[in-house]
């Protein structure tokens, strides 16, 4: 019986990459909770594992060498994973460096662009009332974002998945997309990604992962802070 793999985590796009690449995998994990509106991913001992202090990080008590192993960065977890189980990783060097290349294109790109257009357009407005503070950056970023769809709409015409078969980059653009009207995106426009994320959005295991992270939101709501608290943890950060 393998252990368990300890995924520390919050249910947003970074977090739900892990649970279902584990899902995917088959892989046995148990869910450590970040909680972070309420400033869980600035413990020491979180850190200690994630230096950046952002979740997702994991903890493998079965490393490489049968010692234990963390992991942070959502893109460097799904590679150990995809190596670690030889799953959804492309099974020759060509298919690989196109896993690699969507995954790197995700984790550069969609991720961080769309996190710019959530915050933006969803959360900059209760902090700074002033719309002309913050529509430069609503405007840059959801452009991007709608510059990016259309990149990834291009390369899934005749394509099924992002890199061949299913793999480790479709689990980290998925979750992504998931969120588009945050973004001010019409996936109408983009059908191929509409088709793609419907058929990935489908499959039992992501279903399964989605699960587990409603699960834990619900779990938790009674204790969470209310929503300006937690923008005061979550924004504004700087070098300590
Ligand atoms: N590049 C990182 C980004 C992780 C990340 O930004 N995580 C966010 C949630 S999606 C987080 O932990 N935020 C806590 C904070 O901003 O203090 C990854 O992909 O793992």
């Amino acid at each position: 019986m393998t252990a368990p793999i300890e995924i520390h985590f919050w249910p947003t796009p970074n977090g739900y990459k892990i649970v279902i690449a584990c899902e995917e995998m088959g892989l046995p994990y148990e869910i450590k909770p970040v909680n972070i509106g309420r400033g869980d991913q600035f413990d020491p001992a979180f850190q200690a594992l994630s230096p950046n202090g952002r979740m997702p990080a994991i903890v493998d008590p079965e490393g490489p060498d049968g010692q234990p192993i963390s992991v942070f960065e959502s893109g460097a977890i799904l590679q150990y994973l995809g190596r670690k189980t030889g799953q959804f990783y492309g099974a020759d060097e060509r298919q690989r460096v196109q896993v690699e290349e969507w995954l790197f294109w995700q984790m550069a790109g969609l991720g961080p662009m769309a996190g710019q257009a959530h915050h933006f357009r969803g959360y900059a407005p209760a902090m700074l009332p002033d719309r002309r503070f913050t529509a430069y950056g609503a405007i840059r970023y959801t452009n991007e974002v709608h510059r990016l769809y259309g990149v990834m709409n291009r390369r899934l015409e005749g394509r099924e998945y992002l890199a061949g078969d299913y793999s480790i980059a479709d689990m980290a653009a998925w979750p992504w997309v998931r969120p588009w009207k945050m973004q001010g995106i019409d996936l109408d426009e983009f059908p191929n990604v509409k088709v793609w994320s419907k058929r990935i959005g489908e499959r039992p295991a992501v279903t399964r992962a989605i699960q587990v992270g409603e699960d834990l939101r619900r779990a938790t709501d009674l204790a969470a802070p209310n929503a300006e608290a937690a923008r005061k943890i979550l924004f504004g950060q700087r070098a300590k």
